[in-house]
């Protein structure tokens, strides 16, 4: 039977690229985000490249009633939901705790903890009614260390960090496998939307070095998939060669 995953945060980078990745390897793919524009393209190129059932869902992972009301929602064979990609998430500015923004400090929490939590309070009830499933969740170097102005969004994912411990516990007796994908740099949006649009700066971000590309993030993602039922990928911290640390790198002028 042919599998589905679900993904949030499909519009770009990292999800965007994971939902591909795994319409090439013939699985039904449930694309979510705010901007339904991207998700229709997207929608579009999958549907045409790879011939799999897509199925689209517009919400807010912040919002708990919208994402409710999206998944509990879900009908017939789209209620199987092999694995789910909690992916959603950003960074909102870099400043001190002393010079930081309240409302910046939400945004974070908001979509990396409670978003990550809503999505999957509705989702592993069905993995454990079936009977099987792969809970992804997407951490970061940042989950593992704090450095210099990235405290709140560094909280956030050594929040993911320690939920996906909680997961693998709670999943433990269904057969549930529960694995964090924790990368270094990765040339997405993400540093664009952590610095407010400015894009000159957020291409410094990379500069000097190569960085990571969604597509070798999506390439691990279903890496852990594959692997045969009894064996779980915990954890995996995956960095570009030329960063050793959170902010330890090797660049060229
Ligand atoms: P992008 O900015 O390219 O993509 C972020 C995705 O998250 C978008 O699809 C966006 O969709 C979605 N998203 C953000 N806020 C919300 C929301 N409130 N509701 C629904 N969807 C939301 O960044 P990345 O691909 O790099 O980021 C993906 C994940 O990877 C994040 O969790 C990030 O923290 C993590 N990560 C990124 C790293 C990097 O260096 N890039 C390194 C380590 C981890 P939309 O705006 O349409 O809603
Ligand atoms: C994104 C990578 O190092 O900017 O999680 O936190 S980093």
């Amino acid at each position: 039977m042919q599998k589905t995953v679900l993904i949030t945060g499909a519009t770009s980078g990292i999800g965007k690229a994971t939902a591909k990745k795994f319409a090439q390897n013939k699985y039904n793919i449930i694309i979510t985000g705010r901007r339904r524009e991207r998700l229709e393209k997207l929608k579009e190129d999958i549907k045409e490249k790879y011939r799999v059932d897509i199925l689209l869902l517009n919400f807010d992972v912040r919002d708990k009633q919208q994402v409710q009301q999206s998944l509990s929602g879900l009908q017939g064979s789209w209620r199987r939901i092999d694995v789910l990609v909690n992916n959603a998430g950003l960074a909102a500015g870099l400043n001190t705790i002393q010079e930081g923004s309240l409302d910046d400090w939400e945004q974070m929490i908001d979509t990396n903890v409670s978003g990550l939590l809503y999505v999957s309070h509705v989702i592993m009830p069905l993995m454990v009614e079936q009977g099987h499933g792969h809970i992804i969740n997407i951490g970061s170097i940042a989950g593992k260390q704090v450095y210099p102005k990235g405290n709140v969004y560094c909280a956030t994912k050594h929040a993911v960090d320690a939920l996906t411990k909680a997961m693998r516990i709670d999943m433990l007796p269904h057969g549930i496998r529960v694995t964090q994908i924790s990368p270094g740099a990765v040339e997405t949006e993400f540093s664009e939307v952590r610095l407010k649009g400015d894009k000159e700066a957020a291409a410094n971000v990379y500069k000097g070095f190569q960085p990571l590309k969604g597509e070798d993030i999506a390439e691990v993602i279903h890496y852990v998939t594959t692997l045969p039922q009894h064996v779980n990928v915990n954890d995996m911290l995956v960095m570009p060669t030329a960063q050793a640390n959170a902010n330890t790198f090797t660049k060229k002028e």
